[in-house]
């Protein structure tokens, strides 16, 4: 959106960070061709993590290997197929996949426009557990449970509750007027993008209006709060940190 006044929702703190999609800038990745890139969250705002958004034209492809990071890769929409290690699957919107170190990858996708969020962090071993093995899955076939209880917020835990995996990205949907129980301060940090509806999310001490599209990043003990607004539901995919002590 062009701004004559030079207004934006987008602000960056030393506690958290709220982008909003007018003011997405993108920048050239490697392994990336034909795909516009937008990397949203990355240690230079000061986490521990990083979130790109990933839009793939006509005959996009993407490869890489991850090293010593993680990646998480969810379809926002369109369709990809994805190689990895001696595997190949298609992918179509709510698909994701999950990599440990050291694994080959590769994107091409099969519709125009097909837009990717995706995760990295760097991954950190657990003495005794061997690292998660790689997985695609797909949202849907995740049940949503109540939240403490409340049925009119749920969640979708994605990945596998096990001590091998160091990062967790889940789906929370909420009913028009649902609520995070309470004001949640944490040692584990967020990134999120909102997939439908609007709402309004408390960061720190701010209450911000947020909608599809918005991106959020949480550091470590950001107090925060959401509540969903309009007439329909509102959701959020977020990633956390999980599994390791803090020293
Ligand atoms: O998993 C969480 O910490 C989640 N309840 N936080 C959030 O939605 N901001
Ligand atoms: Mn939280």
């Amino acid at each position: 959106m062009n701004n004559p006044f030079g207004f934006t929702r987008t602000l960056i703190k030393d506690r958290y960070a709220l982008l909003a999609p007018g003011g997405f800038v993108p920048s050239a990745l490697p392994g990336w061709s034909n795909a516009t890139c937008i990397v949203l969250v990355s240690p230079a705002m000061g986490a521990n993590f990083s979130q790109t958004l990933v839009t793939m034209h006509d005959e996009a492809q993407g490869q890489g290997n991850t090293g010593a990071n993680e990646l998480f890769a969810y379809v926002l929409e369109g369709q990809c197929v994805v190689a990895f290690g001696q595997k190949r699957t298609d992918l179509s919107v709510g698909g994701f996949l999950y990599l440990p170190p050291q694994r080959d990858f590769f994107f091409r996708a099969t519709t125009e426009n097909t837009r990717l969020l995706i995760f990295e962090k760097r991954y950190s071993a657990l003495a005794g557990i061997t690292p998660p093995p790689q997985l695609a899955g797909l949202a849907a076939d995740i049940e949503g449970v109540p939240f403490m209880g409340d049925d009119a917020a749920r969640l979708q835990v994605l990945l596998p509750d096990h001590p091998g995996f160091d990062m967790a990205v889940n789906i929370f949907t909420y009913q028009p007027g649902a609520t995070l129980p309470f004001v949640e301060s944490h040692i584990m940090e967020h990134g999120l993008m909102m997939l439908s509806g609007q709402g309004i999310y408390r960061l720190d001490n701010d209450w911000h209006p947020v909608q599809a599209g918005d991106v959020i990043w949480m550091a470590p003990y950001c107090p925060q709060w959401f509540v969903a607004t309009g007439k329909t539901p509102a959701s959020y995919i977020y990633y956390k940190d999980v599994n390791r002590a803090a020293l």
